[in-house]
């Protein structure tokens, strides 16, 4: 008879615990109720179709953008589930201008500080295309029982404790990184559990896609522009021309590049200097995923986790995948910096637009 072999997300955690001593039962806790939120989240994503809970919630967020239901509910339940844990002193959130003190005396007390974009790809929710949830945690800097300053949250992504995302798509996953390897849960509905499914997940170091929003073409850097022609151009060598995939689902473009091998690109454009996505929920998670998969994630200039924040809902271009992919996009940035853009200066990888 063949051995019943699963282990579930709680299990992995319990022992992880005793495997590294840095991963305290306080931290545990923490992600076990990351894993609780999570599967709330998923409750209601999957039966969006069923429930009056597609569609707009009427207000307007601080990005500026009009929130959706299943945005203001993903929201809702994450900070109440993260509050319950009572390991966290704070929290922010894409959803919310400013971020949120928890004011239980255990919270008080919490050691750590949470940051999340509780839905993203919203835009998609209504289509029954792929979204996801992207965290990361901190350790607080402001001493233990008082308020949580908004220093605890501008730390550099090189200071997070962990980060990973849930990704609700064809199936349900949690993949996470503590700062030892990438691991990945698939949720299994019948049993209610996320169960280990992916236990080190490392990205290829050459891919052959390239995710980015093409219809924005006109606006992307010169280094761009030069690069996706490089993605298109025939070279058995290095096996193109690459495919373009792209769902505007920042958690579901990443997964299947890190699978797979790939790159994903939001860059700068003249309207959007700092590009689309935020630093600190979206950007600096991400990063740290892709860094401990043996990947690269960076602005085009500098690694994406040693950015100074400034602001709790600063934007940043990223470019983030396989390495030698990240490393190309990277050399065509730097042959082609932004004063070049009008004159046709020759470059060594000069491709033809
Ligand atoms: P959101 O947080 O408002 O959902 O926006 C972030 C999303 C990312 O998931 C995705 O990569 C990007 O926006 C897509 O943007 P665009 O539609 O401009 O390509
Ligand atoms: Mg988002």
């Amino acid at each position: 008879m063949t051995k019943f072999e699963v282990t579930t997300l709680n299990e992995f955690i319990l022992k992880s615990q005793s495997k590294y001593p840095e991963a305290q039962g306080d931290f545990s806790h923490l992600l076990h109720h990351v894993g609780i939120a999570a599967r709330i989240v998923n409750r209601e994503v999957n039966k969006a179709g069923l429930v009056d809970i597609l569609g707009e919630a009427g207000e307007i967020n601080v990005q500026g953008e009009s929130q959706k239901k299943l945005d203001v509910f993903a929201d809702e339940h994450f900070i109440d589930a993260i509050q319950g844990c009572g390991e966290v002193c704070a929290i922010a959130s894409e959803e919310n201008e400013n971020f949120i003190i928890y004011d239980d005396e255990a919270s008080r007390n919490g050691k750590y500080v949470f940051l999340m974009d509780p839905l993203d790809g919203s835009s998609n929710i209504d289509v029954n295309v792929s979204i996801g949830t992207i965290f990361s945690i901190y350790r607080r800097i402001s001493p233990v029982g008082e308020r949580a300053t908004i220093d605890d949250f501008l730390q550099p992504g090189t200071a997070q404790l962990a980060a990973g995302y849930i990704l609700y798509g064809s199936s349900t996953m949690m993949v996470y990184t503590t700062g030892q390897g990438v691991i990945g849960f698939t949720l299994d509905p019948s049993i209610g559990e996320f169960c280990l499914s992916h236990k080190a997940i490392t990205t290829p170091e050459d891919g052959t896609i390239y995710s980015i929003n093409e219809g924005n073409y006109r606006k992307f850097p010169q280094g761009v522009k030069k690069y996706i022609k490089y993605c298109q151009k025939k070279d058995a060598a290095s096996l193109r021309p690459y495919s373009s995939r792209y769902i505007g689902s920042l958690v579901a473009d990443f997964h299947r590049n890190l699978l797979k091998g790939g790159i994903f690109i939001y860059p700068e454009t003249e309207s959007a200097p700092n590009g689309k996505l935020r630093l600190l929920y979206e950007c600096n998670p991400i990063a740290f995923l892709a860094e401990q998969a043996g990947g690269k994630a960076t602005n085009g200039l500098i690694r994406t986790m040693e950015i100074k924040p400034e602001s709790l809902h600063q934007r940043t271009p990223f470019y983030t995948g396989s390495k030698n992919m990240v490393d190309k996009v990277e050399e065509f940035l730097q042959a082609y910096p932004e004063e070049k853009r009008n004159n046709k200066k020759k470059s060594s990888i000069a491709i033809e637009e």
